[in-house]
């Protein structure tokens, strides 16, 4: 009888052995002199699970993998990035959930979906707020651009740097627009943010919001007539197969947020948090250089490939500011007069400098 006890008891612990070294957490040891609560042992390797909704051919990816090789090389290999494009962990926003709940690390969304979980963002989406690039950088690198990340705390979310989506133009498989009266019943897909959908209805489009990881296969079947993206992203995701013309409305700057999950985030000491979060922030300033020369590039790829470009003149896309106005003032009551006033003011300030 005590043989068989002994062989059981043994078995026993080499089974609840091998299941935690199995689940890679062996117990740490909790050892009051080392590291905070919720840190993890030192020695143990974190992997963070970074995905993106665009896929691996844009610079979006390019500067994941930027982030991955500095946050490496910096931790000595014992935080490790896992890269997922193409939507392949879920879209922007089913991703930003997983990051609330702790089961993946990193996602860089759009700023419009982020409206969906913190409404002062939808500022960053007015239509034609920022007049450039640069005047963008200065403004979300400034105060008022971390005084919006720090926003994200209280969903369980930090934001770590800004990315560059760029400015948004019109596409649609039906006629080449160069006026509001040219998208008058224009079908568009636009991003899930309820700014969107007023701004393309005051256009005199018919907006459908729906996930970027459906666009395709949407305008593919003509359940959409158009959509709008920089041109980079119309370009290297194959637009211009279901696409025939584009014009340079440039009617919104989209941000993108590289968001952590406060959780992980907590969970690193404080010189691992200066890492990731310093790793963001140049590989942000990599990504928005190879994302303007790809939207450079890309434009006269897409004529050559048969689409048509057209040009929105000075008095159309006025014509298109008046429009889009009462819409702007309505939702800068909803998000805080004071918010919009800060940001504008921020705009001023960049453009004087
Ligand atoms: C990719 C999206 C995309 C955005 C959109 O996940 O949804 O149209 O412009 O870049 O974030």
């Amino acid at each position: 009888m005590n043989y068989f006890k002994t062989i059981f008891t043994t078995i026993f612990i080499f089974s609840l052995f091998f299941v935690a070294a199995a689940c890679g957490t062996a117990p740490a040891e909790p050892d009051a002199g080392e590291g905070t609560a919720g840190e993890a042992a030192p020695g143990v390797q974190r992997t963070i699970r970074a995905g993106i909704g665009l896929n691996d051919q844009h610079p979006q990816y390019l500067g994941l993998l930027k982030f991955k090789e500095l946050v490496e090389e910096r931790t000595d290999g014992s935080i490790v990035v896992e890269t997922y494009h193409s939507g392949q962990l879920g879209d922007d926003r089913s991703m930003m959930e997983a990051l609330q709940l702790g089961t993946q690390e990193v996602t860089v969304p759009s700023t419009a979906p982020i409206a969906g979980f913190v409404q002062e963002f939808t500022v960053f989406d007015f239509p034609f707020l920022f007049p450039s690039e640069e005047v963008a950088d200065e403004v979300l690198d400034g105060d008022v651009g971390q005084m919006m990340l720090d926003k994200l705390d209280d969903q369980n979310l930090v934001g770590l740097a800004y990315w560059e989506n760029g400015f948004r133009d019109l596409t649609n498989a039906r006629r080449a627009v160069a006026s509001m009266e040219d998208m008058k019943g224009l079908s568009i897909r636009t991003m899930e943010n309820e700014l969107h959908l007023e701004a393309f209805r005051a256009l005199g489009a018919n907006p459908t919001p729906m996930a970027f990881t459906e666009l395709f296969t949407a305008l593919q079947q003509g359940a959409v007539d158009g959509q709008e993206n920089p041109v980079a992203t119309v370009y290297l995701q194959g637009f211009q197969e279901v696409q025939d013309h584009i014009s340079n409305t440039h009617h919104i700057y989209s941000p993108f947020v590289f968001l952590m999950s406060k959780t992980f985030f907590d969970s690193l000491s404080e010189e691992e948090q200066e890492i990731v979060r310093e790793a963001a922030r140049e590989a942000g300033q990599h990504q928005r250089q190879l994302n303007r020369e790809a939207n450079a590039q890309y434009l006269d790829d897409l004529q050559e490939a048969g689409m048509t470009y057209t040009e929105i003149d000075e008095e159309a896309r006025q014509e298109m500011i008046d429009t889009v106005q009462p819409v702007l003032d309505k939702y800068a009551e909803r998000i805080g007069q004071d918010i919009v006033d800060q940001v504008y003011e921020a705009i001023q300030e960049a453009q004087e400098d």
